[in-house]
């Protein structure tokens, strides 16, 4: 299996933890996208998205982290990370879309690039836009875990594909210097995963290309 990541993408985060929660191994093959390698048309062949993460495991191609993380949890179902039971996926996949459609598209590189360099918008407005974002959309993540009675990750004793989702975002608004007071569960779940060998093992610093 091979995972084309970018160390500090968190969309490439969800899938590492994913992996490492299924003690799966795989290649890492680096995207910088800083230096827009995800643009190139030898990449873009790969993943008509043009983003990360891509997974190649066989014959199968894939970009998406969610579709990713799907497709692991059917074929390799050791620690199940989306529920059989109807309404549990349905709350598990309510919460990970709360971040991965509400949050993540809208402070994504390309956005935040466009905002700056198409807009003319200065570094300070760009960095009000993304706090904005997070604290609307986290918001939202932690009405829906006091709704839920989160354990120690987000739905109980055992992680779930929301938890892939939470970390990565909530590491990224840390990095980006957002204050996240306001959010104590959100916050009580990342502390509880951050430390956790899985969720190490994904982490941007532990990867090959963190630079
Ligand atoms: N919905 C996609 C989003 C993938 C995505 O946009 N990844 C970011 C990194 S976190 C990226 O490659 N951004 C490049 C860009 O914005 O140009 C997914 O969940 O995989």
């Amino acid at each position: 299996m091979k995972l084309h990541s970018f160390f500090n993408s968190s969309t490439s985060y969800r899938v590492r933890i994913a992996l490492a929660l299924k003690d799966l191994a795989y290649e890492y093959v680096p995207v910088d996208i800083r230096k827009m390698e995800h643009r190139d048309a030898g990449f873009i062949d790969l993943n008509p998205s043009a983003n990360v993460p891509l997974l190649e495991d066989g014959e199968v191609r894939l970009g998406q982290s969610l579709a990713i993380i799907d497709y692991l949890d059917a074929t390799y179902p050791q620690t199940r990370l989306i529920p059989a039971d109807a309404a549990q996926r349905a709350r598990v996949l309510e919460l990970s879309y709360a971040v991965a459609c509400d949050i993540h598209p809208v402070n994504n590189l390309r956005i935040l690039r466009y905002l700056v360099k198409e807009l003319g918008v200065s570094d300070d407005a760009k960095n009000t836009w993304y706090a904005h974002w997070i604290a609307e959309g986290l918001a939202a993540v932690e009405r829906l875990l006091e709704r839920h009675g989160s354990g120690p990750y987000s739905f109980g004793d055992a992680p779930t594909l929301a938890d892939c989702c939470l970390v990565p975002q909530v590491a990224n608004a840390l990095r980006m210097k957002c204050d996240l007071t306001a959010f104590p569960r959100v916050l009580a779940v990342y502390r509880h995963c951050e430390v956790q060998p899985a969720f190490k093992a994904a982490a941007p610093s532990a990867q090959p290309d963190f630079a």
